[in-house]
Formats: C-alpha cells, sequence, structure tokens
C-alpha cells in the first residue's frame, strides 16, 4: 500500500466516524480531513457522471450544452439540491451526454463541451472542441476538506483575466488579489477594502478572447485567491455548505452573460424615471426642505426624476414611521411632488424597532406572526441599530418575506414611488463582528427547500437578498401592474432579480469617482446592472470641480443619484462651484435626458438578455485588441454604456496630464463634434512587434469628458425634458455615425413602452429597427416599420448623419418599397459635422437617401 493510498483509507476512516450534520440541517458535512485523491468507483448518468473518491460523492452534469455543474458530497451524500441563487428551472434542465472514458480517465461530452476527470490524481477538466481549456484542476492540488471547509484549486495560464464578484473594489482585473465573502457595512471602504456589502461568488474569466462563467453557490463565507497563493492557479473555497460548482461556456463573453441570466435570472425592465436624475442626501428634512430642494432643481433647470428620503424622515429612526413634526404634511407633499413631477424613493430598514406595546404596527404584526430571527435559546435576537433595540424578521421564511411586503401598503396608498433597503447585510452597532451572533437562528421554510434552521452563517451572505426580495414580492402583490422600485445595499448571486444597487458609503476624492468604473463594471458582469455609486461621494465633500466631473461622468452610467452623508456640504447640482461648474453639471444631466430613448432601449435589452447597461470594452469587443488582451485591463478609465458609446474618463481623474485610450479596432467619432476620431496606431509590443490598436490622446478639460461613438451605430435621442413624466416635444432624433466602409453593417434600435406597468408584455411597447448603408455616392438610411401596439410621443424623425464636411441633398421615400419619393430639406451644421433632414414618422417604415 503506498503512503498515498494508505493516506486516503485513514482520511475516510477518519471522516466516517467523525462526520455529522451540521446545525444547519445542510447535508452531512465532514468535520475531519477528507481529500478527493482519485476516483475510486465511477457510473454514467444520462445528462453526466457520478463518481466516488472514497467517502466522497461527486456529481457531474450537463444543464446544457454549455452548462456543467458539479456537486460534492464529502461524507457519501449529495448536497441539498436547492438554491437561493439560482432559477430552478436552470437548475432542473438537464442535457444528454455521450460518456467517454480510457484507462487513466473518465468523462462525458455534449454538443459543446468535453468534461474529462483524471482518475489519479483525481482533476476535472473542462473543454470545448476548439482546443480551449475551460477549467482544469490543479492535479497537486485535489480538492480538501477540513472540517466543514474546503477548498479546489484550478490552473490559470498567465495570459488569464478574471471579472466579476460583485462591486469588490479594487482594480477591474481580479487576477493578483484574493477576497472574501461576507456581506459588511463597510462604511469608509477604500479600494483595498474587502468584503464590503455584497456576496457574489461568481466570475467570468477571459483568456484570448474566449471566456467562461465559474459559479459557486455557497452563501457560508467563502473565499477566492487569483494567482496569490500560487501563481499559476486560482483557488475558490468555503467555510461551510456545499461545494456546487457551475460553469458556463461562453465563448464569447456575451455568451457567459447571457448564460448568466439563464441561471440566475435578469434585472427586470425599470420603471423609466429610475433612469432619470436622482437627488438624495442623508437626510433631507423637515418638509420645507424636501420642497425647496424639489423646486430649485426645477428653477435651475437641472432635469431630475427622483427625491430621495433617508432615516430622518422617520419618527425615531423607527422603519415605516413618518415623524409627524418634520413631516406634518407627509402624504400632502408626496402628491405635491408628483405634481411636480418628482417620484419619491424613501428607506425603510430591515431593523424593525424592539417597542412591545406602544402601538408599533410593524413590531406587533411581527411578535403575532412568530416573524423575527431567534437566538440559539428560542428567545428573539435583539441587535442595536438605528431605532435603538431592533428586532429583524426571519426573511429565509416566505410567510415572514410575504408579512414584510404588506408593511409597504400605507406608503404605496401615500403615492410612494420606490424604496430603499439599506442595512441589510445585516449591519448592527456596538458589536466587534458588525452583524448578528454566528449562532442566531434562521427558519429555511421556503418551497424547494427542507424545512430546518440554519445558523446565521450560513444565512448571512443572503439575508439582504431576501429582504430585498420580500419587498419587491410585496409591492408585485399590492400594486400588480406597477413595475416595482427597490435599491437594495447587501446582496447575493442573483439578486438583480428583486433590487438595484448602489456601491454603498464611498468617498468624495477622486480615486473614489476613478473607482466606480471597475465597480460598476464588475457589477454589471455579476448580474447587477442597474447600479450606481454616491455621486459626488457619500463620506466628506467634494472639491467643486470634482463634483462637476462626477456628475459628468455618472450621466452615463446606470443610475445617477447624488448622495451624501451627514454633516457634509451642500452637494446638489448648484452648491459647491462657480456659475460654469453648474452650468456643465446641468449640461451632462441634460446630454443624459437626450440619451433616454436610448439608455431605455439598453436597459430593455438588460431584462431581455442580461447584457448589462454600463459594459466593459472587453465584453463588446472579446477581439477588439490586437495582442487579444483585455482591452480594460489598465483600469483604463473607460467604459461602453450600451454597445455604441464608449466613454473616456482619464485613469487618474485629478491629474493634469494628457492620456491615452485604446479604443477597440474599427472607426469612432467624437460625440460631440461629430467627427472622426483621428487614431494614432503605433504601438510596441512587448515583444517589439508592433501592432496596430487605435489609440485616441486626450488632453483632459472639465468642459469636456470625451465620449465616442462607434462607426456604424444609430443613437436614438429626445429632445430635452425636465423629467421623465414630459411628453417630449419634436422628433426623435436618429444620430448616424457612418461605418467607414461602404457595405460595413450599421445599425441601432429604439424602444419605448409606457415606462411603468407592465403592459408591455401584452403587446403594448413600440419597437423600431434601423439600419444604414454606406453607397458610392451617399448613404441610405432604413427606418423599419413600427413593432408594437404603444403608440409614441414623436411623430417626425431627425435624421441627423454625423462625419459630413459639406451639405448633401437627401430624399426620402414614404414606403419600404421605394414609392412616394420626394425631396427633404437638409441643414448642414459645420460646427457638429452633420447633416440632419427631418421627415414625418407614420410608423410604417421609410427610406432616406443623402447624397453627397
Ligand atoms: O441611512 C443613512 C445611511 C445612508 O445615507 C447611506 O447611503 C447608507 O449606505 N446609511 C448607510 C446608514 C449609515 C451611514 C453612516
Amino acid at each position: 500500500m503506498t503512503g498515498r493510498v494508505l493516506f486516503a483509507v485513514l482520511a475516510v476512516l477518519f471522516s466516517a466516524a467523525t462526520s455529522q450534520a451540521q446545525t444547519s440541517g445542510q447535508p452531512a458535512q465532514t468535520t475531519g480531513f477528507v481529500r478527493l485523491d482519485r476516483v475510486t468507483a465511477s457510473r454514467p448518468l444520462p445528462n453526466g457522471l457520478e463518481l466516488r473518491s472514497g467517502s466522497a460523492v461527486v456529481q457531474i452534469t450537463a444543464l446544457r450544452d454549455d452548462v456543467v455543474r458539479m456537486r460534492v458530497g464529502p461524507a457519501g451524500d449529495l448536497p441539498e439540491d436547492a438554491s437561493w441563487a439560482v432559477l430552478a428551472a436552470a437548475r432542473t434542465s438537464s442535457a444528454s451526454v455521450t460518456p467517454d472514458s480510457s484507462d487513466t480517465s473518465v468523462g462525458f461530452h455534449t454538443a459543446k463541451l468535453r468534461v474529462t476527470v483524471q482518475k489519479e490524481p483525481f482533476a476535472l477538466t473542462v473543454t470545448d472542441f476548439d482546443g480551449h481549456t475551460l477549467l482544469t484542476q490543479l492535479p497537486s492540488r485535489p480538492i480538501e476538506y477540513n472540517g466543514a471547509s474546503f477548498r479546489a484549486y484550478f490552473r490559470s495560464p498567465d495570459d488569464e483575466h478574471y471579472f466579476g464578484l460583485g462591486d469588490k473594489p479594487g482594480p477591474i482585473d481580479r487576477r493578483n488579489e484574493s477576497f472574501t465573502d461576507w456581506n459588511t457595512d463597510a462604511f469608509g471602504w477604500q479600494e483595498s477594502t474587502d468584503p464590503i456589502y455584497k456576496s457574489i461568488p461568481y466570475f467570468i474569466t477571459f483568456r484570448r478572447g474566449v471566456s467562461a462563467g465559474v459559479f459557486l453557490d455557497n452563501t457560508w463565507r467563502a473565499s477566492f485567491d487569483f494567482n496569490k497563493e500560487y501563481r499559476d492557479a486560482f483557488s475558490i473555497g468555503s467555510e461551510g455548505g456545499a461545494l456546487d460548482l457551475y460553469v458556463l461556456y461562453g465563448p464569447s463573453p456575451q455568451a457567459v452573460v447571457r448564460d448568466w441570466a439563464w441561471l440566475t435570472g435578469k434585472t427586470p425592465l425599470p420603471p423609466l424615471w429610475s433612469l432619470g436624475f436622482q437627488q438624495s442626501r442623508y437626510s433631507y428634512y423637515p418638509e420645507s426642505e424636501v420642497r425647496r430642494i424639489a423646486s430649485r432643481l426645477r428653477s435651475e433647470k437641472i432635469p431630475a426624476d427622483v427625491l430621495w428620503l433617508d432615516i430622518d424622515y422617520q419618527l425615531k429612526n423607527r422603519p415605516f414611521t413618518v415623524d409627524p413634526e418634520r413631516f406634518p404634511h407627509f402624504e400632502q407633499m408626496i402628491q405635491d411632488l408628483k405634481a411636480e413631477h418628482f417620484k419619491t424613493v424613501v428607506i425603510t430598514d430591515l431593523h424593525i424597532a424592539d417597542l412591545p406595546n406602544s402601538g408599533y404596527k410593524p413590531y406587533d404584526e411581527g411578535v403575532a406572526g412568530d416573524h423575527f430571527v431567534k437566538n440559539p435559546d428560542g428567545s428573539t435576537y435583539v441587535g442595536i441599530v438605528w431605532p435603538g433595540k431592533a428586532v429583524f424578521p426571519d426573511f429565509t421564511r416566505k410567510v415572514s418575506r410575504d408579512w414584510w411586503g404588506t408593511l409597504y401598503a400605507n406608503f404605496l396608498q401615500e403615492g410612494v414611488a420606490g424604496f430603499w433597503n439599506d442595512m441589510n447585510e445585516p449591519a448592527v452597532f456596538q458589536v466587534a463582528s458588525k452583524t448578528m451572533p454566528d449562532d442566531v437562528q434562521h427558519r429555511i421554510e421556503e418551497p424547494g427547500f427542507k424545512t430546518r434552521v440554519a445558523s446565521h452563517l450560513e444565512v448571512h451572505n443572503f439575508f439582504g437578498m431576501q429582504n430585498s426580495r420580500g419587498t419587491f414580492e410585496g409591492l408585485l402583490r399590492l400594486l400588480p401592474n406597477t413595475r416595482p422600485f427597490v435599491m437594495t445595499r447587501a446582496s447575493y448571486a442573483g439578486g438583480q432579480r428583486y433590487a438595484a444597487t448602489w456601491t454603498g458609503d464611498n468617498s468624495s476624492t477622486w480615486n473614489h469617482l476613478r473607482q466606480t468604473v471597475p465597480q460598476l463594471l464588475n457589477l454589471g458582469l455579476s448580474g447587477f446592472s442597474m447600479s450606481g455609486a454616491d455621486v459626488g461621494g457619500f463620506a466628506g465633500s467634494p472639491q467643486p470641480e470634482l463634483l462637476t466631473r462626477w456628475l459628468e461622468v455618472a450621466a452615463f452610467q446606470p443610475i445617477d443619484r447624488d448622495h451624501t452623508a451627514m454633516g457634509t456640504y451642500p452637494q446638489e447640482p448648484w452648491e459647491n462651484g462657480t456659475a460654469e461648474d453648474l452650468n456643465l453639471r446641468r449640461h451632462y444631466i441634460e446630454e443624459r435626458y437626450h440619451l433616454l430613448p436610448y439608455l431605455y432601449t439598453t436597459a430593455e435589452e438588460m431584462s431581455r438578455t442580461g447584457s448589462p447597461i454600463m459594459r466593459p470594452l472587453f465584453l463588446e469587443y472579446p477581439d477588439g485588441a490586437v495582442d487579444k488582451q483585455p482591452l480594460d485591463l489598465a483600469d483604463s478609465g473607460a467604459f461602453l454604456l450600451g454597445h455604441d458609446l464608449l466613454i473616456a474618463q482619464s485613469p487618474f481623474p485629478d491629474e493634469l496630464d494628457d492620456y491615452s485610450v485604446a479604443l477597440p479596432l474599427g472607426a469612432w467619432y467624437d460625440y460631440w463634434t461629430g467627427l472622426e476620431v483621428a487614431t494614432d496606431t503605433n504601438r510596441i509590443n512587448v515583444d517589439n512587434t508592433q501592432v496596430r490598436q487605435p489609440e485616441v490622446h486626450i488632453h483632459p478639460s472639465l468642459q469636456t469628458l470625451p465620449v465616442f461613438a462607434r462607426a456604424g451605430a444609430i443613437i436614438p435621442e429626445q429632445p430635452l425634458v425636465q423629467s421623465t413624466d414630459e411628453k417630449p416635444q419634436g422628433p426623435l432624433t436618429l444620430r448616424v455615425y457612418p461605418p467607414a466602409v461602404v457595405g460595413a453593417p450599421c445599425s441601432g434600435s429604439v424602444y419605448l413602452d409606457d415606462g411603468v406597468t407592465y403592459d408591455f408584455q401584452k403587446g403594448q411597447f413600440t419597437r423600431v429597427a434601423f439600419t444604414c448603408t454606406v453607397t458610392a455616392g451617399g448613404l441610405t438610411v432604413t427606418i423599419q416599420p413600427r413593432q408594437g401596439s404603444f403608440t409614441p410621443w414623436w411623430s417626425a424623425l431627425a435624421v441627423q448623419v454625423y462625419g459630413a464636411s459639406k451639405p448633401a441633398s437627401a430624399a426620402a421615400s414614404s414606403a419600404l418599397d421605394g414609392s412616394a419619393i420626394r425631396t427633404l430639406q437638409t441643414n448642414y451644421d459645420a460646427a457638429q459635422h452633420s447633416i440632419a433632414a427631418i421627415v414625418p414618422d407614420d410608423g410604417k417604415g421609410l427610406r432616406v437617401n443623402f447624397t453627397y
């Protein structure tokens, strides 16, 4: 018997003797030491393979041809097959496979992937049929269990990069970093702080244009090490729960993003108003102050849609109350704000004041329904938070979530439009752990799950997610045809189904402005596309130029909410700056409102495909870099808004120096001047070869945030409005950016609906597709007939072609068959380098020919 075999046998005996069920009731976990070092038995399954490695059982199955799942039961039983993140339909789907085996390995293949498990040492490898290795275990480090903790190691080629893991600060590429998942109230977090508010144990690999998704569906304190312990490996592990691993195949990163949406759900289509500008602070009170902010936004003509009420609107910080002294006419105020086209979002933290015999409804009902989290001895757990002593709904019980949802009835009746779930890590004051004790008991009483009691260690990381779920589902029950708007601070994988999010308590520093880009990009890749960072920074007060620049950049990010802490300088756009600052801030917010048709169309795409609103360059252009390295690696500050706009903030926005931005291959236009961008294409590669990556050189100025439009894009825009309630007056503008080459693709689309209800699901939407074709002597723009039964606000189109250096003529045919041709008046704008023609639009489709 070799030493290794003897060790394995002893390990098996030891683990069998010591394995026991966790208090959580999670399937039996070993409390000993188990190493899966060789395959001791295997049997094929119609959709995969079951393996034994000593005491351990491993099941590897294909959910689809391009999605594989591996589950491990170290003591012989597979873990409970249930998930808070993965949709049941996805989790239970299966694809048939063809078994493959040899003397040294067992495995199977699907139409797209090959799964091979080397027998000794035990090593899983997932490859595609083009020779790409997507995931392969490090043979020298088999999966190991040490008590309830486990760890698995995978090979990491030196040109592979990692993205995702939610809002963790730091560079966009996770390579050379390690992380812990443990939702934490991280006030004043910095670039190197980990963990912060969310746990999304999912990342995307990218190697030379090929991507895979890797998801560890484990809610316990999990950790990820990328190339720190071993330069050529990454590892994933957890302190408890199951090793339940999903591998999603691209090969394009966009395909991985779609797989992730299939697995864990999409961000629902948000109400249109949530894409408008939002003004917040901790806290606006009394009532007169809220009214003052509202009327100032209007009198300064700063377009805005939302005002936020932070904790001080409540009576003694008690959730679901209103302070009658500060807000004596709360409902009237909400209605008056509505009349001024403002929506109000109010905070409703999850900590219910511990107030027996005081007529406090959330407490009384919660006690009556036995809804609160308990201590191990069965008493109700009490922690100190904003209201003082507080109790916490047990959001892992469906009945408790349903009850929580009913608490929103009054606010909805009063006209409150959206809700903010803060502090749901859950945050607890006056304790070193900043949260509940590990042994607090949660009851899992949930369809699809075994009913059992779970410790806080298991529930902590998805508690906030279930809080926002209770809110979202409750709002839907109360107002079934209104799209809820919920914003949560803490969440877990899949939480995008219930709430938008933000990056918590950032600071008013240039570095935090810089951080917004990698953080929001990684959130989007992790499924959370409706996200924002506190504009201007939460902790501290920004210098005037910082506030101006932040408002410029955030105008192109998914959620644009100005928010700051208690005690800081006023941070509204008209504060803290010169008249020029105010003009610039207004100008960029106005640009966001012009772009609303494009933004909303991108949001609708997100809700259908899972594609984020804000995208890293490598997502859209996996082959956009000549050296096949992702273009985003250097944290260049650049990002895409949807498919067609590239925003190139400086990598170091506080510096005065010029900088260069590598653009994806292809031509680009300057969004502000309408001119094709002159790029420099000489770059020397590490191996001394010259590559031809287009690069644009930028001389930074506060007046201009560099924005570029893709050649071949058609971007819909609207006349300026002061809020999304207002009907735009005038035509829908189509900004056409002709491709550089005759016959090259050129397209765009616009999506529109009523912005608030679900009637779009019954066909009440408008969708129009556009294309353009460069011809020898001009350009043809084709507008397809409208789809859907919703009547849009426009009755004419302004077709605006960029990159023009001289006047041109235009003619429109009223139908796609080319009949009824008439000449159009054109307008050449030398400053904008554009030619515009306005044409009536009856929705039946038309064609506009420009002749140069
Ligand atoms: O509710 C007050 C704040 C809120 O403004 C902020 O956005 C949250 O992230 N909240 C945290 C509580 C503690 C602030 C120090």
